[in-house]
């Protein structure tokens, strides 16, 4: 069994739940609750899984614990010696990787900077450091990122290219952490909208 710690309906482990169910791996899995909100990540039992106190978190029955969502991804996409989400050979291993890269920081690590500095966050116990100016400057990059990938989706169907890739479930997440906190995507990104539909059609999503 693969023991994910998480907090359901959280982007960052949606972007886990997705890959798990794209892999037709979400029975494999057993989910276990970490509440954000009541700082049970910050505590020693979590930390010593993931010393940067995030989920999600990936636990083998080894006891090997691996966190960030992108090592997670790889892992899960390899088990099978099918890598589907990941890319095949050189060249589509490294667009992915950059896709996916410019993806999570633009734009779900951009959110996340908004949400945790010009928001209240997870709350006053948690968010011992606020800069509001980066948030809103971050917010700002959120913004310019989604103007980015929808002229990536001008001529290609995914942010990779002609296949579903890690890049897409990452921007996918992204943009579901943007609708939370209230940042729009701007109504004349028809691609990225356009794109956003075909994805979220995809019987994985139902399980993030
Ligand atoms: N880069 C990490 C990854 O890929 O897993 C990000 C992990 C992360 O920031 N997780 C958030 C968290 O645990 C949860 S989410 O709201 O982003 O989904 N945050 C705890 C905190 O104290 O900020």
């Amino acid at each position: 069994m693969l023991k994910i710690y998480e907090f359901k309906g959280f982007p960052n482990p949606a972007r886990v739940r997705i890959a798990l169910a794209e892999k037709g791996l979400i029975d494999k899995a057993e989910f276990i609750s970490v509440n954000l909100l009541e700082g049970e990540h910050k505590k020693p039992e979590f930390l010593a899984k993931n010393p940067a106190g995030g989920v999600p978190v990936l636990e083998l029955e080894d006891g090997t614990t691996i966190a960030e969502c992108t090592a997670i991804t790889e892992y899960l996409d390899h088990v099978d010696g099918k890598p589907s989400l990941t890319g095949q050979n050189p060249k589509q291993r490294a667009v992915i990787g950059m896709m996916q890269r410019r993806a999570e920081a633009g734009l779900m690590d951009a959110v996340g900077a908004y949400f945790h500095h010009a928001t209240p966050g997870l709350g006053p116990n948690i968010e011992s450091y606020q800069n509001k100016e980066w948030g809103e400057k971050s917010r700002e990059r959120a913004v310019s990122t989604m103007r980015y990938l929808d002229q990536v989706l001008s001529s290609q169907p995914f942010l990779a290219g002609e296949s579903f890739s890690v890049a897409d479930i990452t921007a996918f997440a992204g943009l579901s952490f943007a609708d939370y906190v209230k940042i729009d995507v701007p109504s004349d990104l028809a691609h990225l909208r356009g794109w956003r539909e075909r994805v979220a059609s995809r019987p994985s999503i139902a399980h993030a």
